[in-house]
């Protein structure tokens, strides 16, 4: 593969080569916990990182590191890490990076289980943190505080899809000398590359869009190799979150159909948008490729296309919007998302519900508020189920 080779091309053959392996066209398994060394000061050597080679799988695995690799071309970045989850991955990161004392400038929204993450952080060690609107420049830098050490932001924010502008924040941060980190798990490097917009480090929750598939948990981290190496050393060696051989075959697996897949979630995403959006009983939409989302224009500046994720409002309450979930046929009531099956859940009682309401609220995260992960079954009968939903919610309102 040429180094300049189109991301299709990338997401195939980057990181592994079969001419190493037997000829072999699928990646090999290494289900190995530990690496026989030929002699004593071989050990000794690689313990003492003066010669390349494996030690034991928690510090280093032949399958992940093909993974590692794959992942790092194609967000652009020198070097990947394995994790066996999402929040694996953001957990390593997110403490590799500060000490007690520090602090962390968070976006507005964050999935759940990382405000979880961020309040533990505070009580634990003392790292505080600020959730703000990340849409004014001065209101960034108003907020920067001598130890602040990370901007964390998602874009698009789970579940509200509310933008953060990449470019903007990077420009703030190089100034500040802070290092920003972006979930990218919404985007995956297909339809957006934070790190060519002045981030530093990306994260993904791989269980969603990377695995596709809904049959592994897992996160990765790509970043400069000074910093990922940090992480490799400190929080994954020391706290261990990492990723099995086999999860990692699963994600190289994955990883080849990622830009058909993509463009299949965005293609039917679009289409069920414009569908919700003339609905009577949806009262907004949230969608990067609306242009009249408040934030189109960023996605328009920083996403290639706008993705597989729709979140509404239902007209009604919380009762409302649980009845109307409960009215899906085809469509699977479930968290989690980027999988085949289209996936519907309600943020407030599910991937959020530990945000207090206050805070959830603040976070636009409204009781009415439902999330869609649009799959790749055929636009026409995602939106057949929907629309019998929505008409029998409209049914049950008149009589009510
Ligand atoms: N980051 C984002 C943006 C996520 O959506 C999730 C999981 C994570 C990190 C954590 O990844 P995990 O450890 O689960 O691999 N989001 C979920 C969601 O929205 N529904 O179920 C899980």
């Amino acid at each position: 593969m040429r180094k300049d080779s189109k991301f299709e091309t990338k997401v195939i053959h980057s990181g592994y080569s079969s001419d190493q392996h037997h000829g072999a066209l699928a990646p090999p398994i290494f289900p190995t916990s530990t690496f026989v060394f030929p002699n004593a000061e071989t050990g000794e050597q690689r313990f003492a990182g003066e010669q390349e080679g494996y030690i034991y799988s928690r510090l280093g695995n032949p399958t992940v590191k093909m993974l590692e690799e794959r992942i790092a071309v194609l967000e652009g970045g020198e070097k990947g890490l394995a994790f066996g989850s999402g929040m694996a991955a953001v957990s390593a990161v997110l403490m590799g990076l500060t000490k007690s004392d520090d602090h962390i400038l968070c976006s507005q929204g964050v999935y759940g289980c990382t405000f979880g993450l961020l309040q533990m952080l505070k009580e634990k060690y003392n790292v505080e943190h600020n959730l703000i609107a990340m849409s004014d420049p001065d209101v960034i830098k108003a907020h920067i505080q001598p130890n602040t050490k990370i901007i964390f932001l998602e874009t698009p924010i789970n579940p509200t899809m509310a933008l953060v502008d990449l470019e903007m924040v990077g420009k703030i941060a190089a100034k500040y000398n802070i290092k920003v980190v972006v979930d990218n798990t919404f985007c995956t490097p297909y339809l957006q590359r934070p790190l060519e917009l002045g981030s530093h480090i990306v994260i993904h929750s791989a269980t969603k869009y990377i695995g596709g598939h809904g049959d592994v948990v897992a996160g990765l981290v790509v970043g400069d190799r000074e910093t990922v190496d940090l992480i490799a050393a400190t929080t994954q060696k020391d706290i261990g979150g990492i990723m099995s051989p086999f999860d990692a075959w699963l994600l190289l697996r994955g990883l080849k159909t990622l830009p058909v897949r993509m463009d299949r979630h965005c293609d039917n995403a679009m289409y069920i948008a414009e569908k919700l959006k003339e609905h009577p009983a949806v009262e907004s939409v949230y969608f990067p490729g609306d242009p009249e989302f408040i934030d189109y224009p960023i996605a328009q500046r920083q996403m290639d296309r706008s993705g597989g994720l729709i979140s509404f409002k239902i007209k009604g309450n919380r009762k409302d919007a649980q009845n109307f979930i409960n009215s899906m046929k085809l469509l699977k009531i479930a968290v989690s998302l980027g999988d085949a099956e289209t996936l519907i859940q309600h943020p407030a009682t599910m991937t959020h519900a530990v945000v207090p309401h206050e805070a959830r609220e603040r976070m636009g995260i409204t009781d009415n508020l439902i999330r869609l992960s649009v799959g790749l079954e055929a636009k026409e009968d995602i939106w057949e189920d929907l629309e019998q939903a929505l008409q029998s919610h409209i049914r049950k309102s008149e009589t009510v």
